[in-house]
């Protein structure tokens, strides 16, 4: 049996060659190329919120920028507006920033899939987990930070309450529970659905 499958596979093998060929000279090769031109990417959404401190002031914006796959936040603060140094920053779950002296309306992290907070925790990342930003000597910030938790995704960013976008006192050390010791909310932006 096995010598007259060898030599079925021979012969298949022999007859595609010139067709191969046809391909990759002729007009057909065009075709395939074009049939295989990526399709236009999705608009990325872009939101704004205002960041408001503990005394309900605003001291800046955040925007928003991302996909089902992606979130890219940029936060622009003024002079004054937080203290010097690295601070924790992470996605909360509701888009509810009004009890500003704690802001603990804006609930936990971003978290569907119910993982352990920190970056570089095992167990982790939560969906609200970022990397910490640094507020220059005069309280200002220009920063950029990503995430793979979608904007726009029903299972990220794109839940019912919206979410919000919460500055800590203290730099996140990326593994302890339940926030980095990333201590008391300092700042905040809601991100209404
Ligand atoms: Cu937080």
């Amino acid at each position: 049996m096995r010598p007259v499958t060898t030599s079925a596979c021979s012969v298949r093998a022999t007859r595609s060659l010139p067709l191969l060929a046809a391909l990759l000279t002729g007009p057909f090769f065009i075709a395939p190329a074009l049939a295989q031109a990526p399709a236009a990417a999705p608009a990325a959404k872009v939101v704004k919120a205002d960041i408001i401190n503990n005394e309900g002031k605003t001291i800046g914006s955040a925007t928003a920028t991302g996909t089902e796959r992606v979130t890219i936040v940029r936060v622009a603060l003024a002079a004054g507006a937080l203290p010097h140094g690295w601070h924790g920053i992470h996605f909360h779950q509701v888009a509810n920033c009004s009890d500003t002296a704690k802001f603990m309306d804006s609930k936990g992290h971003v978290n569907h899939h119910d993982k352990a907070h920190g970056l570089l925790n095992p167990n982790g990342p939560d969906q609200g987990d970022l990397p910490n930003i640094y507020a220059n000597a005069d309280g200002s910030m220009n920063a950029e930070v990503s995430s793979t938790t979608g904007l726009t995704d029903k299972d990220g960013l794109g839940q019912p309450g919206g979410f919000a976008l919460v500055i800590h006192a203290s730099p996140d050390d990326f593994i302890t529970q339940p926030i980095g010791g990333a201590g008391a909310r300092i700042a905040c932006a809601a991100f209404k659905p």
